[in-house]
């Protein structure tokens, strides 16, 4: 292919890291740099899969915890199919929150192992970079709308932060820290930075799976 696939990067983080906020400033600026790329979120909660689970996180049904987890990575396949032709077509794919969420999230709760958690999304496209933002639980709460939804108080934000610690020692996957508590213009320039070095460097290189 002339220009080479797009890249497949991932923004995670704690709540109210500012991860929704960079992906669309990235999407943004990769355009406007003439970049090819489009912004995809997790949830995906205009699906049918994705309203049950928005309706889960608002409170207004409850499901079971193996339910909600297999839902979430169904809700990632569901768009497995897309996201290899976008990639495949050149599009820079930025993507607001994937797997790591995921197993972050259900591994918090009580009986539920790291390995259990991951084996819905094994073999999902594999991000080519993986952005960390770090913030801590106290500047987190300081942000806008904090403690609404479910999962969003501290004692539960310490243990998914602690999962997310386990996933980013594993040397196969390309995470990257960034400190979130800088201001959004200033993160957003490194961000745009990394991104742009890793688009250049994944586009000859064929696209992985996660976990395998
Ligand atoms: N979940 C998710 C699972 O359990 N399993 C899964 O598989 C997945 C994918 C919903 C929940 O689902 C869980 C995790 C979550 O609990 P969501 O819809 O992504 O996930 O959650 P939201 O509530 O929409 O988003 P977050 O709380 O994670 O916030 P963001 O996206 O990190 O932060 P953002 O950009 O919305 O910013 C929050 C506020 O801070 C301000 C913004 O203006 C905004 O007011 N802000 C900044 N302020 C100062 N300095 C900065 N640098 C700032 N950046 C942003
Ligand atoms: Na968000």
């Amino acid at each position: 292919m002339a220009g080479g696939r797009g890249a497949l990067i991932v923004l995670e983080g704690m709540d109210r890291a500012g991860k929704s906020t960079q992906s669309r400033r990235l999407v943004q600026a990769l355009q406007a740099a003439g970049h090819r790329a489009d912004l995809l979120r997790f949830p995906e909660r205009t699906t049918e899969i994705g309203r049950l689970i928005g309706a889960y996180l608002s409170r207004e049904r409850e499901l079971e915890d193996h339910v909600v987890h297999l839902l979430f990575s169904a809700n990632r396949w569901e768009h497995v199919t897309s996201m290899k032709e976008k990639l495949h077509q050149g599009i820079t794919l930025v993507v607001d929150r994937y797997a790591f969420s995921g197993v972050a999230f259900t591994s918090a709760k009580e009986n539920f192992c790291l390995e259990w958690c991951k084996q819905p999304d094994v073999g999902l496209p594999k991000p080519d970079l993986i952005l960390f933002l770090q913030l801590s639980p106290e500047e987190a709460a300081a942000r806008g709308n904090f403690g609404r939804e479910r999962y969003e108080n501290g004692p539960f934000q310490k243990k998914v932060l602690q999962s997310f610690h386990h996933l980013m020692n594993e040397k196969t996957l390309n995470w990257k820290t960034m400190d979130a508590s800088k201001s959004i213009e200033d993160l957003h320039r490194e961000i745009k930075t990394v991104a742009e070095k890793t688009m250049q460097e994944v586009k000859d290189k064929p696209l992985g799976e996660l976990w395998k």
